[in-house]
């Protein structure tokens, strides 16, 4: 029966002790390579048909607004087209959207939303 022969670990060198640091070994310093996230806003679109009470409670419930907040943000949207609900990481801002989304079909409202990167 053939042996396998042992997998023998790649340990990357060290470097040679340096006088000037008393002979301790110092592990190469790496710049930092990680980017903060991009950041994404859940941006509400008007339409002539949603009630402004349901997007009300839509805004309290989904992005965590108190009424005279919530009621703000509608009346930007019902006013300017569109307004911003709330900034998150991607895949949060994702779910916010489907959420609406799916609570607004429910309740048989045509009221949509997006997400989309944030200006940077
Ligand atoms: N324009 C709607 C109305 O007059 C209210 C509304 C506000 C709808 C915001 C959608 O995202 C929206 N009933």
């Amino acid at each position: 029966m053939a042996t396998k022969s042992p997998v023998i670990p790649q340990i990357p060198p060290l470097k040679e002790p340096d006088p000037e640091e008393g002979g301790t070994v110092v592990l190469e310093r790496r710049t930092q390579k990680t980017k903060p996230p991009h950041l994404y806003q859940v941006v509400m679109l008007n339409d002539d048909y949603t009630p402004m009470e349901f997007v009300v409670v839509v805004i309290q419930e989904f992005f965590g607004k108190d009424l005279e907040e919530a009621t703000r943000i509608m009346l930007k949207i019902h006013l300017d087209g569109k307004g911003i609900c709330g900034v998150y990481s991607k895949d949060v801002a994702a779910t916010k959207v489907d959420q609406v989304l799916a609570a607004a079909n429910k309740a048989g409202h045509p009221l949509k939303c997006i997400s989309e990167p944030v200006d940077s």
